[in-house]
Order: structure tokens, then C-alpha cells, then sequence
């Protein structure tokens, strides 16, 4: 799957990339480092910086959209001691793969967003942690940072300014707990990644116990973008409360998987279109639009609904990090959920007993349905249980792991009663 394709509709971070042209000369000629220069040059104020991501609408790209502009004000000015900026590229959601195409195709994107942040939050060390299943990636980004570092882009007295900022890359080791901003934080301190309590947060308690914005790579990576074409126009690529640009990574049963980047407000049966449509002329069945933590939603509703925060809300999903995972008629729900339980289970740090102790009672139920084991009270059993560990657990792992279940039983009610009754599947073997 690859960014490099003509089917974006008003592309800002994958606009013209071709897999060689992510080097810093490339970068600088497609206008990359414009907005940090001028920035620096002309001594705009953090102030202004804050304002104009605030007017952008941009929000958190990572998974729960809160608005970049108001978490960037957060950041307390006079802080005595160091604070820190950290980029979060621990893409572990299942059907998200967004994130590693920015760092492969266009590193520089990120680092120049994250230098304009450390500049308007005064921030002097930034750190971009990144999944430990991506080597590829992380030697690109790790060379790009060589190149930034060369060009007096990074380090100190960035381009003879009084600002300076050094970034490093961090390689983790593959948990997608450690995608949780806290668990990064941990383990980016050399301890086990498992998610702190909120609050406090990072803002104010983050890494080594001092205040530090952390933001998602493409959030940071919009930034340099936003202040080139103008907060207002960014924010009117897409609609109210819903600013700009995402990049929706589209996979399952379509026939060109990938990643997509569209204004927020895009119809879904439009990113459909750029996909090539289903695969084999298929029906479409069902849609899980933001992740896996996200409800599944049927497909006619999702071809009825626009790619923003609030219709996707509206339909009773999240548009979480904008994985879209696309499934066709031929498709068993209980065998989907299967899948996703087992992931969770499997990825449950431990800390918390609805989380660690739920997610197992789970995935154990839905094996013995899709194996023909099921009872009658099954269904209610699970809702039970997902209702038990909802909001009551340290981090969004464990609504995540409950949020699928409900949905799944919810809008295919009828293939789980089918598994337990005839203790095989509905969906006709034939198809
Ligand atoms: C200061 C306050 N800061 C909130 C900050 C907070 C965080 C951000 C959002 O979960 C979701 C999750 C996954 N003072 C603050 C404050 N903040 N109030 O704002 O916070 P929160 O708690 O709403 O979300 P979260 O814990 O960051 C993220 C969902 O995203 N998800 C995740 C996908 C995974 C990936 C990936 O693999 N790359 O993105 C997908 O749907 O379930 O609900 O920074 O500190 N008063
Ligand atoms: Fe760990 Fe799950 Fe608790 Fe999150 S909810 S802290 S993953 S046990």
C-alpha cells in the first residue's frame, strides 16, 4: 500500500510525492522549511502561531481529535525547567498505516511541524517515537533528521536565529499500548510502557514528570502546510469544526487499498470512488471507519455519511485515526470480531482487572460462538461484560476493546444468533 498516487482530492502532505523525492532538497523545493524561515525571519509571535492553529480547526490526527491549537496553549510559557515535545508514530491500530507513509515519503513535513511547535511552545528537545514493526521508516526518518540537522534546520541557532532545538527519533519495540500517549512516555523514559492515570496530563505531567506536548505525525506534519496557505483557507478545505485535510488509509475489500488524503467532509461513497469501488463488484456489508477501536457501522449507513468527526459520529461511530476497513458481503461478523478481540486481549497491558480480565472473557466467548459452542445468552453475556470494562479502566484500551463488541452485536445481532443456533455461519458459502 503507498501514498503515491493522483487520487487525492486537494493533497497538502502527500501532494506530489513519487518514493525518491523525500529528501530535504525536494522538500525545499516543493516550498518545505518556508514557513519555519519566515517564522524566524520576521519573529512572528508564538502567540500568532497558537491563534491561526486555533482558527485552522486543525484537530489531533491520531485518534481523538482534540483541538491542536487549544492543546498547544496548554503548554505553560514560563516553565523554569526543560519541557518537551514529543511526535507520536506508534501506529499500532489495526487498519491504520498512515503515519509511516508521512516519515517514508515525507519526513521533512514532520520535522518542520514540529520545529514551528517547539518554537511557539519554547520548547528546546523534541523526541518523534516511532512503532518498533517499521524499520524502513525509521532509517528514513532517522536519515532525513542527518539532512535537517546539515542544513541548520535543527539543532542549535536554527538558520541564525536565537532558537534552538535538537530532535531525536525513537524506536520502540511493537506494543500498541505504547501508542497511548502515556505508555509512550514511559516507555520512551526506558521503563515498561503501561499507560499512567489522566490527569494530570502531559501538558503538565509528561515526560520525565514535566510539561510536554505530544501530538500524532500527521498532526504535526498539517502544521508547516497551514501556516503557508492560511489558517482560514485550511479551515475551509473542510467544514465547521472539521478544518482541513486527513489522510484516510483505506483497506479490506476494496480494489485499491491505500492511503487517501481528502477534506474532512468528503463523502465516503467519494473515498469508495477513489478506491477503486469493492472489490470483484462485491456488496459492500460493512464499514469500521476510524480503527479498529472504532463501532462498526453498516455499509449502507456509511455510504449515506461524510468523512468528518461529526457525521461519523452522527452515525454512531468515531473517525478515529482514519483507518478505514472496508468489508464485503462474503464477510462472518463473528469471525471479524474474533480477530479483534483476540487483539485486544493479546495487547491489554494488565494494570486494570475489567481490562485485563474482560478482554480475555471476550475473546473466549466469541471463539466458542464461531466455533459452534455458543448459548443463547451469549450475546447479552458479552454486552454485560463490554458495559463492565466501558469507562472504567486507566486507559482507551479498554473502551476500545469494548466499543466493537457492542457494535458488532448490535448491527449483526442476527449472524451471531444464526453461529450459535446452527453453529456454523450465515454468510452463504457460495458468494
Ligand atoms: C490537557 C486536558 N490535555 C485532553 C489531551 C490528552 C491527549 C488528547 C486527547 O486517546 C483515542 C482513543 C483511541 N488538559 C486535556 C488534555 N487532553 N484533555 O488531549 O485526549 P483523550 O484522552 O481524549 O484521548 P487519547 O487518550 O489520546 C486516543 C482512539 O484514539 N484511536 C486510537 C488509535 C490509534 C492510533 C495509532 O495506532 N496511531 O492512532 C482510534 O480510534 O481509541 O479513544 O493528548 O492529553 N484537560
Ligand atoms: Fe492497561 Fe487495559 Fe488498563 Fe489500558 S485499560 S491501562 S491497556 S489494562
Amino acid at each position: 500500500m503507498t501514498s503515491l498516487h493522483d487520487r487525492h482530492i486537494n493533497p497538502l502532505i502527500l501532494k506530489d510525492l513519487n518514493g525518491d523525492n523525500w529528501h530535504l532538497e525536494d522538500y525545499v523545493k516543493r516550498g518545505g522549511y518556508s514557513a519555519l524561515r519566515r517564522i524566524l525571519e520576521e519573529k512572528i509571535t508564538p502567540e500568532a502561531i497558537i491563534a491561526d492553529l486555533k482558527t485552522s480547526g486543525l484537530r489531533g490526527r491520531g485518534g481523538a481529535g482534540f483541538p491542536t491549537g487549544l492543546k498547544w496553549s496548554f503548554m505553560p510559557r514560563q516553565f523554569p525547567g526543560q519541557k518537551y515535545l514529543v511526535c507520536n508514530t506508534d501506529e499500532g491500530e489495526p487498519g491504520t498505516f498512515k503515519d509511516r507513509d508521512i516519515i517514508r515519503y515525507n519526513p521533512h513535513a514532520l520535522i518542520e511541524g514540529m520545529a514551528i511547535g517547539a518554537y511557539a511552545m519554547g520548547i528546546t528537545v523534541g523526541y518523534n517515537y516511532i512503532h518498533g514493526e517499521i524499520f524502513q521508516e525509521y532509517l528514513r526518518f532517522e536519515e532525513a533528521l542527518e539532512e535537517a540537522r546539515a542544513a541548520g534546520f535543527l539543532g542549535d541557532k536554527i538558520m541564525g536565529s536565537e532558537f534552538s532545538f535538537q530532535l531525536h527519533a525513537h524506536h520502540g519495540y511493537g506494543a500498541y499500548i505504547c501508542g497511548e500517549e502515556t505508555a509512550l512516555l514511559e516507555s520512551l523514559e526506558g521503563k515498561k510502557g503501561q499507560p499512567r492515570f489522566k490527569p494530570p496530563f502531559p501538558a503538565s505531567f509528561g515526560l520525565y514528570g514535566k510539561p510536554t506536548t505530544i501530538n500524532n505525525t500527521e498532526t504535526f506534519a498539517a502544521v508547516p502546510f497551514i501556516l503557508n496557505m492560511g489558517a482560514a483557507e485550511y479551515m475551509g478545505l473542510g467544514k465547521p469544526n472539521n478544518g482541513g485535510t486527513k489522510i484516510f488509509s483505506i483497506s479490506g475489500d476494496v480494489e485499491r487499498p491505500g492511503n487517501y488524503e481528502v477534506p474532512l467532509g468528503t463523502p465516503f461513497a467519494k473515498l469508495m470512488e477513489l478506491a477503486g469501488g469493492m472489490r470483484g463488484g462485491k456488496k459492500i456489508k460493512a464499514v469500521i471507519p476510524g480503527g479498529s477501536s472504532a463501532p462498526v457501522v453498516r455499509g449502507d449507513v456509511m455510504m449515506q455519511t461524510d468523512l468528518d468527526y461529526d457525521s461519523i459520529a452522527k452515525a454512531g461511530s468515531m473517525l478515529g485515526s482514519g483507518a478505514v476497513i472496508v468489508m464485503d458481503e462474503t464477510r462472518c461478523m463473528v469471525k471479524s470480531l474474533l480477530r479483534l478481540s483476540y487483539f485486544y486481549y493479546e495487547e491489554s497491558c494488565g494494570q486494570c482487572t475489567p481490562c485485563r480480565e474482560g478482554t480475555g472473557w471476550m475473546y473466549r466467548m466469541v471463539h466458542r460462538i464461531e466455533h459452534g459452542q455458543g448459548r443463547p445468552e451469549d450475546m447479552d453475556m458479552l454486552n454485560s461484560i463490554a458495559d463492565n470494562i466501558q469507562g472504567r479502566t486507566i486507559c482507551a484500551l479498554g473502551d476500545a476493546a469494548a466499543m466493537p463488541v457492542r457494535a458488532m452485536i448490535k448491527n449483526f445481532r442476527e449472524e451471531f444468533e444464526y453461529h450459535v443456533e446452527h453453529k456454523h455461519c450465515l454468510v452463504p458459502t457460495y458468494l
